[in-house]
Parts: C-alpha cells; structure tokens; sequence
C-alpha cells in the first residue's frame, strides 16, 4: 500500500526537486520541458516511458512536437508519494 508524503517529508523531497512545481487545485507535481526537435522529445518519452512500466508507476503527460508537459501523482495514495519521487529523480537524471 503507497501512501503519500505527509508534508514535511514532501517539502525535503521537492526541495530537491527544484524544476519541479506544484499543480494547482491537487497533490500532483508537474515539470515542462523543450527539447531539440520531435526526435530528441520523442527518445525522451521514451525512456520515461520504459522505467515507468518497470515501476508499474506512470506519468500523466502530453507531448507537441519539442514540448513534453509531465504531471506526477500517485492516483492510489490521492497524491504526491514517494514513487513520484523516485520516478522524478530518474526524469531529472536524463535531462
Ligand atoms: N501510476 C500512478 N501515477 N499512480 C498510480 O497509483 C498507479 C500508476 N497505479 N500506475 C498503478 C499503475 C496501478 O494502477 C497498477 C494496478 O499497479
């Protein structure tokens, strides 16, 4: 069973997650970014997309053309869990 973080253990995990912001009106973060061309966003997803299954732990995104637009929130625990941690680390790590 996941559950969220409780507020103190949220705020030391975004603190490190600095490109990341909170989505208005929910418990979700969100991170936007541009890449080169399609190509270069497209490799991108992908690679989100791979560990996302491994993690069984899936963003909600959208793509147009060079633009990725990601949310992170756990739809199990009704908020921001340690999995959207992790799965926002590894984001981080490939940009
Ligand atoms: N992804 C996200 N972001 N939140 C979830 O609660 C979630 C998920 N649950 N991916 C998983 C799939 C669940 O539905 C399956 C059955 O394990």
């Amino acid at each position: 069973m996941v559950t969220k973080l409780d507020p103190a253990a949220r705020a030391a995990a975004l603190a490190g997650l600095a490109a990341w912001r909170d989505v208005p009106g929910r418990d979700a973060i969100a991170r936007s970014f541009r890449f080169a061309d399609f190509n270069a966003a497209f490799g991108f997803m992908t690679r989100v997309a791979l560990m996302a299954e491994r993690m069984d732990h899936h963003p909600e995104w959208s793509n147009v053309y060079d633009r990725v637009e990601i949310t992170l929130s756990t739809h199990d625990a009704g908020g921001v869990s340690a999995r959207d941690v992790t799965l926002a680390r590894f984001i981080d790590s490939l940009v």
